[in-house]
Formats: structure tokens, sequence, C-alpha cells
């Protein structure tokens, strides 16, 4: 397990094989004003940069700059949160969380001709956008949108794809946990082909995990990949600070989960992708400890991801209490 870029706090890396190489797209930490809290408004976070990596085991990350700016979104309000980048037909489009100039999170997405940028802000959020931590997965010539995050990524506020005029609620700990969404695609990458719909994770025992599952059931951090024929979702399960997977047989799911990715690290947040990369797998995630444990302060780190041959994955140590 190692850091990638000792030289800035950098987190929630997404992470693709575009042109040979490895490109990471991390969010940017900074200190802020804001004290931490339980709405993460510690997470104040104002730019993207893109690094591309040749070599996972050994390489040193080439920082590309920053490839997007908050001041250039029209209808930012603040805090850049998780993103992932997708390529279609030689074009790059870069999907963010933002919260708008309510206060409310929204989805946008930015273009570009090159995979490390500069990227151009759409106008507007995709249209009946909400929460955070957008994972563009690509299958059979689809793509698909994961998202959502409870507590400061507002999902708890959405049933059926309305906002809850309550403001939000979470279910009672025997009741099935909030699930996290997906959608395809519109063929222009721009938009929601269809309504977003729920993202099932049951249990061993076929039933949907419960509010009360906190070990397993979904918190924020969606990824996507596929291994041997199969759907690997995997995601943190926040204030439990695991990452965990869950597998099944096509983009929808249902998915069953499986077991722990990565066990908690230092810091409160676990974010992760998993890519393929010269015939090994790797996880990407963050920790903080360079930052003495400054939960708002993150480094980017990677490690080999092993798997057993019934495709599980081996639990990786994270380090933290
Ligand atoms: O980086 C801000 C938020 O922290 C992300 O969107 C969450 O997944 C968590 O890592």
């Amino acid at each position: 397990m190692r850091y990638l870029f000792p030289d800035d706090y950098m987190a929630d890396p997404s992470v693709h094989v575009f042109k040979g190489k490895l490109f990471i797209y991390p969010s940017h930490d900074r200190e802020s004003e804001f004290a931490e809290n339980d709405n993460g408004d510690h997470f104040d976070m104002k730019d993207y940069h893109a690094f591309s990596l040749e070599d996972a085991d050994n390489g040193q990350v080439k920082d590309h700059g920053v490839i997007l700016d908050v001041k250039d979104i029209p209808w930012a309000g603040r805090q850049l949160w998780d993103s992932d980048v997708a390529c279609k037909k030689g074009k790059y489009y870069l999907y963010f969380s933002l919260k708008d100039k309510n206060d409310i999170f929204r989805l946008g997405v930015a273009v570009a001709s090159r995979p490390e940028g500069p990227f151009k802000p759409q106008n507007d959020p995709i249209r009946g956008s909400y929460s955070i931590d957008p994972c563009v997965f690509e299958d059979k010539g689809e793509y698909y949108i994961y998202f959502g995050g409870i507590w400061g990524g507002q999902l708890q506020r959405y049933k059926d794809n309305k906002a809850l005029e309550s403001g939000g609620t979470f279910p009672a700990n025997g009741e099935p946990a909030i699930c996290p969404r997906v959608a395809k695609l519109s063929a222009d990458m721009l938009q929601f082909a269809e309504e977003p719909r729920p993202v099932v994770i049951l249990g061993k025992d076929g039933k949907p995990l419960t509010q009360g599952d906190t070990e397993k059931r979904f918190f924020e951090a969606s990824w996507m990949h596929k291994y041997n024929g199969k759907y690997y979702f995997s995601y943190s399960t926040g204030d439990t600070h695991l990452l965990c997977y869950a597998i099944g047989d096509n983009p929808y799911g249902p998915f069953t989960y499986h077991g722990v990715i990565l066990t908690p690290v230092v810091g409160w947040t676990t974010h992760h992708s998993i890519a393929e990369y010269k015939g090994k797998w790797y996880l990407f995630h963050h920790d903080s400890v360079p930052s003495g444990g400054k939960t708002w302060l993150r480094s980017l780190k990677v490690t080999e991801l092993k798997y057993n041959s019934d495709g599980t994955i081996q639990t990786i140590n994270g380090g933290g209490g």
C-alpha cells in the first residue's frame, strides 16, 4: 500500500484506463473556515486535478493541474465532492457532485477532448439529479450512472426521485435501508435516459439489507466493476467506515452482499475505485494519516486487490481503528 501524491491532499479517487494509462480523478481537499460536522461542511472543495500513472506498483503520478474550477460552473453554489470520468467516442465526460445556489446537491457534467482536460461544464446540472458521488460504468455500449450518499449527501431527502417535503427521513432499524440509485445515461452522455432506479443490496438471506445493518448497508461512494462476467457494486458504509461489495448478474442488480474490501482507515470517510491494469487489479482509496488524522485532509493511496478462486475479494487492512 503506498501514497500516490504526497504534495497535496486529494481524496475519493475514481480511476480508469484511458490511452493505455491509469487516469486518476480525485476530490481536492483543502482547509476551510468550516468546523467538522455531520453535514460535511468541512469538505469545502473548489477544484479538481487529474493525474496519470503508468506503473501502478512503483510509478510516480503526473499532475495535469486544474481540470475544472468551481468558479467556472454557472450553477455552482459550493462544495465540489466526488467525481468520475467516462469516455465515449473520443470525448471525455466528467460527472461531479456540487451544491447549487440553494445548497442542494446536484450532479453536473463537463466535457473535454482529452482525459487530462480541461473540462468545460454544462450550463445546468443533469435534469432530475440529486445527491452525490457519481460513478459511471460502461457495459455493452451502454453507460450507467450510480450515485447517492446519505447524511450530508442528502439522499434521505428523496423518495421515488422526488424531494420529500418533510426535508428527509431515515427508515427505522428493521426497515429496508436507503438504496443508492442507478440510471442509464442518454446517448449524448449529458442527461439521465430514464428515471433513476434503486440499487437493491440483498443479504445472504435474499432480503434487502436493513437500516440497522450498519456494517453492511450503503452510505455513499458507489463504484461498479465487472470481474469474470459478474457485476461488483462496492460502496462505503459511512459511519461504520467499511468498504464493502455486493455481486449481481446485471448493472441494475439486485446485488448480494459478499463482504468487506477494506477495513477502516485513519479518518472518518473511506472511498475507493477498483481498476484492472496490466493484468493486475488495484484498489485506489484515501486515508488521513499524512495530515495527522484530519478527516477533511486526505491522501491518495493504491494497493493491489486480489480475488479468491470463488470470485470473492480478499479483505485489505486499512490500518485505522
Ligand atoms: O469528499 C467529500 C465526500 O466525502 C465524498 O463525496 C464522500 O464519498 C466522502 O468521501
